[in-house]
């Protein structure tokens, strides 16, 4: 199996909380508050890697998670921030978030590198929230949890060069012959059983990167044969060559075969088919070959047509040559750029319950329910910033669950606070 496809779940570090701590000075009976801060939690990154070619090591695992931030201690000590989890994948990935479909990052050079999900903050400790009425507050901030998110993997490998063509047309072959990659070749279809790449040098010092894939038979565009999943590889070159089988042998008449292998190139993707495309003439060692040749020409007028042989390496050469020329002209292939993904909404009614997210929310998780100092202090803090008044606002009344994260919270609005800004 050749992994270009799938889904991965990431979650970077949540952020270690706060501390609540009173420094202890001799003589002194209660010092001051010294609790230090959490530390922040580690993100999720992917990094492009040039020595991968598949997605293969995430078909074993497919949940990540970045180190949490280590907790604030006594001594104003902040914790340690968590480490980043960096996942290696191919040069080509192209990463999606899979609830949007949204476009996060196409990576398409060695060592570029995107962060995923990012790591929460660090709780502050109680030494922040010291003030002129609350000298010793007895509460710290909790940690920020960490961003998760399902992202889509899909490998688009990245060639000049496609060698397109039906299965036992040559194109493993001519990629054997032209470069030090080894792609298996048989006397059967279907031998490439995945797409390789090659690395073809010009005796002038000029190289371009050649791609072998999988034959492509009718209905490849419908998922015949192994169609589909590789017809994605040629997307991203920049030129074709259409390898074809010349001989009176073939399984199928040259210009026939050459009808069909356009069609599906038609079918899956119409801008594909009309990606630059010229023709390699293969097996010109075998008979029936300068017949089809004469036919090939007088029918395919528009396209450039190179007679060779991978066996003799005759014709090769010239090529080659084209297809270097053709290269210096051809625009470099753009990578996708990056959706801006869709905010989380601060405020939305998920039936009677109202949820509360984005950077509100995440200001809210922070908060220590469970202390009753911090719990009065954020009500009043909340209060003063409006954050009451926006619920009442949404819709909040009296008794209204409120969902944040994890929790739940039944709306209890201070007294008599109406008008207040
Ligand atoms: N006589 C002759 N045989 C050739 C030539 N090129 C390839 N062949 C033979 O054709 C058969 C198929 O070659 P491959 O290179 O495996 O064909 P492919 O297009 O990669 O086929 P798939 O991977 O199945 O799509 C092998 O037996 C090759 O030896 C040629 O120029 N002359
Ligand atoms: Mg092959």
């Amino acid at each position: 199996m050749f992994y270009d496809y799938l889904k991965i779940h990431v979650k970077a570090g949540d952020g270690g909380d706060g501390c609540v701590a009173f420094r202890r000075e001799k003589y002194v009976p209660f010092g001051g508050p010294s609790g230090g801060d959490g530390g922040k939690g580690g993100d999720v990154i992917l990094r492009a890697d040039a020595r991968l070619r598949t997605l293969i090591d995430f078909h074993f695992q497919k949940h990540f998670k970045a180190e949490r931030g280590g907790h604030g201690q006594g001594k104003n000590r902040t914790g340690k921030n968590g480490r980043d989890l960096v996942l290696r994948v191919p040069v080509g990935t192209v990463v999606r978030d899979a609830a949007s479909g949204a476009v996060i990052a196409d990576l398409v050079e060695d060592g570029q590198e995107v962060v995923v999900a990012r790591g929460g903050r660090g709780g502050r400790g109680n030494a922040r929230f010291a003030t002129s009425t609350n000298q010793a507050p007895r509460y710290a901030e909790k940690g920020e949890p960490g961003e998760e998110r399902w992202l889509e993997l899909e490998l688009k490998l990245l060639a000049d060069v496609g060698l397109i063509g039906l299965p036992n047309a040559g194109k493993s072959s001519l990629l054997n012959r032209v470069s030090a990659a080894r792609p298996r070749v048989a006397d059967y279809p279907f031998t490439t059983l995945e797409p390789c790449l090659g690395v073809v040098r010009l005796a002038e010092g000029e190289s371009f990167v050649m791609a072998d894939l999988p034959g492509l038979i009718e209905g490849a565009h419908a998922g015949a044969g192994l169609g589909h999943r590789f017809l994605r590889h040629i997307e991203r070159t920049r030129l074709l060559v259409h390898v074809l089988d010349m001989s009176s042998t073939a399984a199928m008449d040259p210009l026939r075969a050459f009808a069909v292998v356009n069609r599906e190139l038609e079918l899956y993707n119409p801008e594909l088919a009309r990606r630059p495309q010229i023709i390699a003439a293969n097996k010109m060692d075998l008979p029936g070959s300068e017949a089809n040749l004469q036919r090939l020409r007088g029918e395919l007028k528009d396209y450039e047509i190179f007679p060779l042989s991978t066996v003799t390496g005759e014709g090769i050469p010239a090529l080659l040559h084209r297809v270097a020329a053709l290269l210096r002209q051809l625009p470099p292939p753009c990578p996708l750029t990056p959706d801006s993904l869709p905010e989380e909404p601060e405020l939305r009614w998920e039936g009677e319950v109202l949820v509360i997210g984005g950077e509100l929310g995440r200001r809210l998780l922070a908060i220590d329910w469970e202390n009753p100092e911090a719990r009065r202090a954020a009500a009043e803090s909340l209060r003063r910033s409006g954050v009451e008044r926006r619920l009442k606002s949404a819709g909040a009344r009296p008794g209204t669950v409120i969902r944040i994260g994890d929790r739940e919270f039944i709306f209890t609005p201070a007294e008599g606070n109406e008008g207040e800004q």
